[in-house]
């Protein structure tokens, strides 16, 4: 049995990756035709496990498993991907949620309490700057602002959900939520640290808070040639002297930050023309709410600055660090130790729904080891072996809270 269940989420995982195959590239953003083949095969696969499909107003994708009690328990991760993307970063999350819920529901019948598979859209923000959208809006969080967003065509948020053929309605805090009273989040660790230790699971303990943006820098676009050099105004060295800044910054409080500028564009990046604007991201990452709003004024200072070039900042809507439940990672624990799983608390450098989540409701992630520690690439990858275990304990998981007789504290 255990090894059919494998064999499915392996298969699951490799037709999953198909959807977001665009020529050589993979990308799979919400919204679009790959998001579309996703959900049908998401849906295919909900069904199968006797999982009740249905969506929300923003396109967040649902499989319910009713229970006794009108309380849910909530597990899944998002469907999106970032460009150039690897095949497990959100995907495995859902594939062994729809697997272990159908597994329960086969094996004990109805449950305690409902159980629902969540497929969250775009939270990879490689489409809308702020990400992080199905969760925003599960929790209430997601702002006019974010509504009014733009991707690369100048496409709004709010036009592409209503083009997939949602409302786009916001009920603040859904009456859905409202009866969430945990949420378990599976997903690859995107870093080294399990496969240098040797764990065969990791507990996350806190997410880390996140600073995103993009800055924009206009200058004198110029002859490449006959321009001398102290007469130049060329965004391109005021960012590059603006991103070495940072990371001597970021460098200086050592492990307590992370500070990348990945996305850099150049107008009109031709060589023998000195660039009119340069636009920048900025991804900033810490747990300590004070760094992260010491680099918003670092960024901010840009504006401050009479130096002949013209600033223009935007900040994607904040995402603070998040706290796992207490409760459930003592009964993570007890389930690893249960199934004999060696396990490491860790804290998670990279951002996931289970941050928005976590600042309504108790949640809860369970990492499987990324081999080489690579994501967000190609080269993403990890061995079956090591998914089985996070698919046993989350089972085990979703077990005890929904089905078992692991009653909620108060
Ligand atoms: O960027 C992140 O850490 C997440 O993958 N969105
Ligand atoms: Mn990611
Ligand atoms: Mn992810």
């Amino acid at each position: 049995m255990y090894n059919e269940t494998l064999e499915w989420i392996e298969n699951a995982l490799d037709s999953l990756h198909e959807t977001g195959k665009m020529g050589s590239l993979h990308w799979r953003a919400t919204y679009t035709e790959e998001d579309h083949k996703a959900l049908k095969l998401l849906e295919r696969w909900m069904r199968e496990k006797n999982l009740e499909v249905f969506y929300d107003d923003i396109g967040n994708l649902f499989g319910k498993i009713e229970g006794e009690q009108d309380k849910i328990v909530l597990t899944g991760s998002h469907r999106d991907t970032v460009k150039n993307g690897g095949k497990y970063d959100g995907a495995l999350g859902i594939i062994c949620a729809i697997a272990a819920a159908g597994a329960l529901y086969e094996e004990f019948g109805k449950p305690k309490k409902s159980v629902e598979v969540v497929a969250f859209c775009e939270e990879e923000g490689s489409r809308f700057l702020s990400g992080y959208l199905g969760s925003r809006y599960f929790v209430g969080q997601l702002s006019d602002d974010i509504l009014l967003e733009r991707d690369a065509n100048g496409i709004t948020l709010t036009e592409a959900i209503r083009h997939a053929g949602f409302s786009g309605k916001r009920a603040q805090k859904s009456l859905q939520m409202q009866k969430v009273e945990r949420f378990i989040e599976l997903h690859i660790e995107q870093g080294g640290v399990l496969e240098q230790s040797g764990e065969q699971v990791g507990l996350v303990t806190s997410i880390v808070g996140l600073l995103i943006g993009k800055i924009t820098i206009d200058g004198h676009q110029n002859h490449a040639g006959t321009t001398p050099m102290h007469l130049r105004k060329d965004p391109v060295t005021r960012a590059a002297q603006f991103i070495t800044e940072m990371n001597q910054w970021a460098m200086a409080y050592n492990e307590a930050v992370t500070c990348t500028f990945g996305e850099i564009q150049v107008f009109p990046n031709k060589s023998n023309v000195i660039p009119g604007s340069v636009s920048l991201s900025f991804d900033i990452r810490s747990t300590s709410p004070a760094i992260l709003q010491e680099a918003r004024m670092r960024i901010k200072n840009l504006q401050q600055q009479e130096d002949g070039f013209r600033y223009t900042l935007e900040f994607a809507a904040p995402n603070a660090p998040a706290q796992m439940d207490e409760d459930g990672l003592k009964l993570l624990e007890e389930a690893a130790k249960k199934l004999h799983l060696s396990y490491r608390k860790m804290h998670s450098g990279a951002g996931h729904d289970a941050e928005m989540v976590a600042q309504n409701i108790k949640t809860n992630m369970i990492f499987v080891p990324s081999v080489g520690g690579i994501s967000h690439s190609p080269l993403e990858y990890s061995k079956m072996d090591d998914i089985g275990h996070g698919y046993l304990l989350l089972k085990e998981f979703l077990r005890e809270i929904a089905w078992g007789h692991e009653e909620e504290k108060a």
